[in-house]
């Protein structure tokens, strides 16, 4: 989501005239299909199936030797996975919350109140990080390790045997708030905040727009999360009271405000398809993607923004489980975007290792590395440019 105002404006890379990819094919543009098969996701498709088919292809070329197209991992949208592996997936989860912390020391402890357990570690390592991994080069290999580290999390430390889910925002347009995803069910995320009546439009100053009310708002009330504890953040939402230091113990609910203006503004068939197949070079990709460019949210704020609650937290939203299977939905997006040009996009990268540049910094290579904090390791930025590198070994369905 937007947040800084230092926006930089990036220049475009060295112009080539035609996109071939290894496999031979030019990247498809919107305007090689019909408005109709944009809208209604034949296009999105097509092209999901076209990146495949390349990844397939070029599979000899990659720097892998025992991750293979047919032993990858293979990630699933969340309703296609079976009711029970849904139910194993959110109890995984809990027992992340459950568990005391496994990276924080005692020494490191006193600095950071808030973290009461694993899934903490999750997420004040993301609000450590917040300027270094939003509108900077690594965004995307960032975003895509840390839900990786937490998905073998979830398997090695809380038995978890599925795939982690992705959340196809444009399969619930109509009405997110009537997704399975938030019935509220046994098998569900969870429900929906408990709706709070007669509220107002919130001016949102950084993106300049009034945010109508969603259709939640209070606590998560059935289902999974809804008795659980959050205890860090917010730290950026507007009309709440935000903590005063960024890792303050502030044990409460999980709200959501699942809101259709968002979904329906920013994240249909059309805006995938557009910003996937007519955003040629990485500068311009990322940055329409973020909301960085003419529109200030763009696919990775406008699901954010969808859940509402914490999910709209720019530092804490890994709070809220969602996110996890919204950024599931970023990667696969980004991951299409790679593979229907490998040459040039699989380690195509732009920018620098500060929000905005701003404080300026150096312009990232793929041999720098990426801070995990209490997550894990840190990591070779160019070891997870490729979902076949460093320890990872998956596609999307
Ligand atoms: C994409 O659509 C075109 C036109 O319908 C079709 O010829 C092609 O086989 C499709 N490609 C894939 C990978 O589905
Ligand atoms: C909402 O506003 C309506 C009309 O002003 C009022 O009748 C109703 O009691 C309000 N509901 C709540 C929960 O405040
Ligand atoms: C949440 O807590 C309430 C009261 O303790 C309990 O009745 C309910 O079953 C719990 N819900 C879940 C999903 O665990
Ligand atoms: C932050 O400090 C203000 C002023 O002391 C206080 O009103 C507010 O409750 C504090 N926020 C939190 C979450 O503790
Ligand atoms: C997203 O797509 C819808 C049509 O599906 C369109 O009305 C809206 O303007 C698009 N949003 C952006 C930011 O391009
Ligand atoms: C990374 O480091 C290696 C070995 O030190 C060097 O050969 C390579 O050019 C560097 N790559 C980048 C992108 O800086
Ligand atoms: C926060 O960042 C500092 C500086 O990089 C690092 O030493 C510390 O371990 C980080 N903590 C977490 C929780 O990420
Ligand atoms: C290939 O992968 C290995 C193991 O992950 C890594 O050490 C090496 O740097 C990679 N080489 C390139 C060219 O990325
Ligand atoms: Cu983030």
């Amino acid at each position: 989501m937007r947040f800084s105002t230092a926006v930089t404006g990036l220049t475009a890379a060295t112009v080539v005239s035609a996109q071939v990819g290894v496999s031979g094919a030019r990247a498809p543009l919107t305007s090689d299909y019909t408005a109709t098969e944009v809208a209604d996701g034949t296009a999105f498709n097509n092209v999901s199936r076209m990146a495949l088919e390349n990844m397939q292809y070029n599979i000899g070329h990659r720097n892998t030797t025992s991750c293979t197209y047919d032993n990858a991992e293979q990630r699933q949208e969340w309703r296609t996975l079976p009711a029970a592996t849904r139910k194993s997936f959110t109890d995984s989860i809990t027992c992340l919350m459950d568990m005391p912390p496994t990276h924080m020391t005692a020494e490191e402890a006193p600095g950071y109140p808030g973290v009461k357990s694993r899934y903490d570690e999750y997420v004040a390592t993301h609000i450590n990080y917040t300027y270094n991994i939003h509108d900077t080069a690594d965004f995307f290999a960032w975003h895509r390790t840390f839900i990786h580290f937490w998905e073998q999390d979830l398997i090695n430390l809380c038995g978890y045997t599925g795939v982690l889910p992705y959340w196809n925002w444009a399969l619930d347009v109509e009405a997110p708030q009537n997704s399975p995803l938030f019935s509220g069910d046994a098998y569900s995320l969870g429900s929906n905040g408990k709706y709070i009546a007669n509220r107002t439009d919130i001016y949102l100053y950084e993106q300049s727009i009034n945010m109508p009310p969603g259709t939640g708002g209070g606590c998560v009330y059935s289902g999974p999360f809804s008795n659980v504890t959050i205890n860090l953040g917010p730290l950026d939402l507007p009309n709440e009271v935000n903590v005063n230091s960024s890792f303050q113990y502030n044990p409460r609910c999980l709200k959501r405000d699942i809101n259709p203006f968002f979904l329906q503004t920013y994240n249909t068939y059309t805006n995938i398809t557009e910003t996937m197949l007519d955003n040629i070079y990485i500068e311009d990709f990322q940055d329409i993607f973020q909301g960085y460019g003419s529109s200030p949210f763009g696919l990775h704020g406008g699901g954010h923004y969808t859940g509402g609650g914490s999910m709209m937290d720019f530092h804490s939203s890994p709070s809220d489980p969602l996110f996890f299977l919204h950024h599931g939905m970023v990667d696969r997006v980004y991951t299409i975007w790679q593979n229907l040009d490998i040459y040039r996009r699989q380690t195509a990268i732009s920018g620098t290792s500060t929000l905005g540049n701003s404080p300026a910094s150096a312009e990232m290579t793929l041999n720098d590395t990426m801070p995990f904090g209490f997550v894990g390791p840190d990591v070779r930025f160019g070891d997870y440019i490729d979902t076949f590198g460093g320890d990872l070994c998956y596609r999307y369905d």
